[in-house]
């Protein structure tokens, strides 16, 4: 530990296992050990109210949710002082997901603030923990949707109107409550530090325990959808056919291709069928690409080969593809000034490397000086239940981001 930490005494992991001991289990699915937590469901809503009484419990003067779902929990100088320091993450999760990705960044945020009370800190900056809705956008589809609402990079009204695959709608999820950018809030913060487990291995590779982010991949959802013409599995002649399900294939797998010709990433990993019978040519098959690339102009042509491939493919087989671009997630480099102000909290030692994850704080960047920190993951599997954190690492992680608070928010 460094001997400069703010945070001597009782080593967060104690705090760090207790807290995660409490939260783990909550939307996890016995069968898989997969974590099922949509935004505004009852999981995270159990989670938002441990938020609450844990920040309450430690002396946060306000906890409240903004037009968007997102939930704050305010210490120090009242919000209208302007110029806080947001830290924070998710809570919501893939389906059947790890249990680290997000909640980590919360639970660390919420120990990092206790940790410096603890110490006898006091701040002279407004303080908030943050638990922004829906950033996985399993429930809706846009990832980031609380965000993309507070930064008012998506419209309130597009968002209301988004539904999940029950037909709810996002209105009706946040209980009629409008969703609504509520530009006020943002004009009150003046940084953004999220920490993160890192989804990969390259802080295992190095041998640190955590990292700090330069940036995020640019990286988009498209969905795509091919029609045929629906009939019977048994008496349609293979040369009679005008079979989607074939163009699909052939689009995945061009898809993939093209991907590793541009060191890109290229990912189908949600499909729907219509009719969806043993027995039936489809109608309809949709899919969605989820594309990522090191800069904007691979992944423009990236999307753009596939879409070639495959129209071409759908002439051959007598079917149509429609492209949709649901949400893009433009490159991120982080703030410069902020990242060198962590350099000088954590020390030169601390690796600094790039994501193709998305996060909050990819969306806040363009808005607020943001900055990212990463905590060691042994397994570097991420969106499935082998994600894995050791419980030093993460109390280093709490001890860090107490470290960052404390020069922005403190001194
Ligand atoms: O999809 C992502 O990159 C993030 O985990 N939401
Ligand atoms: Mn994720
Ligand atoms: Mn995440
Ligand atoms: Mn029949």
């Amino acid at each position: 530990m460094l001997s400069d930490s703010v945070v001597e005494g009782p080593l967060p992991n104690t705090q760090f296992q207790r807290s995660w001991a409490e939260i783990a289990p909550i939307g996890r699915d016995a069968g898989t050990g997969g974590y099922l937590r949509y935004g505004f469901t009852e999981p995270v809503r159990q989670l938002e109210e441990w938020f609450r009484d844990t920040a309450v419990a430690d002396g946060a003067h306000t906890v409240a949710q903004d037009g968007n779902g997102n939930l704050f929990a305010w210490y120090g100088p009242a919000p209208e002082h302007g110029n806080a320091v947001l830290v924070g993450s998710h809570f919501d999760s893939v389906p059947y997901g790890g249990g680290y990705d997000g909640p980590l960044g919360i639970v660390s945020a919420l120990l990092a603030v206790r940790a410096l009370r603890e110490a006898g800190r006091e701040f002279r900056r407004p303080v908030a923990v943050v638990a922004f809705a829906e950033e996985e956008g399993s429930r809706f589809g846009v990832p980031c949707l609380g965000s993309r609402l507070l930064t008012g990079a998506l419209d309130p009204d597009r968002a209301a109107a988004l539904i999940d695959r029950d037909g709810v709608s996002l209105a009706e999820a946040m209980g009629g409550r409008p969703a609504g950018a509520r530009p006020e809030t943002l004009d009150r913060i003046g940084a953004f530090v999220e920490l993160h487990i890192e989804q990969g291995r390259a802080l295992v590779d190095l041998g640190a325990p955590v990292g700090v982010a330069s940036g995020i991949w640019p990286h988009g959802r498209w969905r795509l959808d091919f029609a045929g013409e629906a009939n019977h599995a048994g008496t349609t002649r293979m040369s009679d056919r005008r079979d989607p399900m074939l163009t699909f294939a052939f689009t995945v797998l061009a898809a993939n291709k093209e991907a590793r010709l541009r060191g890109a990433h290229a990912t189908v990993g949600r499909v729907e069928v219509e009719p969806n019978a043993t027995n039936a040519i489809p109608a309809l098959v949709r899919g969605w690409l989820d594309a990522r690339a090191a800069d904007a102009g691979t992944l423009d042509a990236l999307v753009e080969a596939v879409r070639v491939k495959a129209a071409d493919r759908a002439a051959r087989d007598g079917t149509t593809l429609g492209l949709t671009q649901e949400s893009l997630s433009p490159s991120v480099e982080f703030d410069g000034g902020l990242n060198a102000a962590l350099g000088r909290v954590l020390g030169e030692g601390v690796p600094v490397l790039p994501t193709a994850a998305g996060h909050d704080a990819g969306i806040l960047a363009g808005h607020v000086p943001t900055a990212m920190l990463f905590v060691r993951n042994p397994t570097g599997v991420s969106h499935s239940p082998a994600e894995s954190a050791g419980d030093d690492d993460c109390a280093e992680g709490v001890r860090r981001l107490a470290d960052v608070l404390d020069e922005l928010a403190v001194r």
